[in-house]
């Protein structure tokens, strides 16, 4: 736990519900203590932890200078961000609400499903073929919707980046991971190989320390982070 007075402290680990935080935190150029949260020694489970967020989730971010303001919900830190700034937000109402709109796409539907796709096809031992299939597939078509959106307009809300960008490709990109295809969305890798450019985005997946590149099943990170998952879904 923090002893910080001032300024914003975020609790957070290698995860993309982080990432989003620390992305957007980037982008702001906004100064922030990180605390990294261990979820495999169930830190995020402790009284003290639970007392900042009842979910035991991280993220949770703490303005000290909002008179030590505790949000957790990775979408609620977004749109406080951009409240707090007037930044990553369109003003426009139209592209704002688009901006809302995508970001609870990703909340409700890419972040759950790729998760279930990962502790399907990932972390449980047992390999139970038509779950598997149902949450890859589920993935596969919210990808077409947002191949879809991003083949009309340059971002998800229109023509202005947004904090729906940064909450989206925060879990996209690990698409390999969740085994999930995206050959033929020419759209959505446009937008992919742009984000992954911008240095806020390179910057901030490396908080609080940086993943190895898990793509490959074989590799023996990966397999080291999948036993280590199994021991958090299982428990
Ligand atoms: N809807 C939440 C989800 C947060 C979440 O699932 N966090 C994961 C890491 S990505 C976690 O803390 N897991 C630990 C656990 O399940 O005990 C958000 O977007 O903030």
């Amino acid at each position: 736990m923090t002893s910080k007075t001032t300024g914003l402290t975020l609790y957070t680990a290698p995860t993309p519900n982080g990432w989003k935080v620390s992305v957007a935190l980037a982008e702001l150029a906004l100064p922030y203590e990180t605390v990294a949260v261990n979820l495999l020694a169930n830190e995020q489970k402790q009284p003290d932890f639970l007392a900042l967020n009842p979910n035991g989730r991280i993220p949770v971010l703490v303005d000290h200078d909002a008179d030590d303001l505790v949000i957790f919900e990775s979408g609620a830190i977004l749109i406080y961000l951009a409240e707090k700034t007037g930044k990553l937000m369109p003003a426009n109402p139209r592209e704002r609400m688009a901006a809302l709109q995508w970001l609870m796409f990703q909340m409700s539907g890419i972040g759950p499903m790729m998760g279930q796709a990962n502790v399907f096809s990932r972390y449980l031992p047992e390999k139970i073929p038509l779950a598997i299939e149902r949450y890859q597939h589920e993935c596969r078509r919210l990808f077409e919707v947002l191949d879809s959106r991003l083949g009309q307009a340059e971002w998800l809300a229109g023509s202005e980046y947004s904090i729906a960008d940064i909450a989206n490709w925060c879990w996209v990109r690990t698409y390999r991971w969740s085994g999930v295809d995206i050959e033929g969305l020419v759209n959505l890798r446009r937008w992919m190989d742009v984000m992954k450019e911008r240095p806020a985005c390179q910057q901030g997946v490396t908080v609080p320390v940086a993943m190895p590149a898990l793509s490959k099943s074989d590799d023996k990170a990966a397999s080291d982070f999948a036993t280590a998952a199994r021991t958090l879904v299982q428990r």
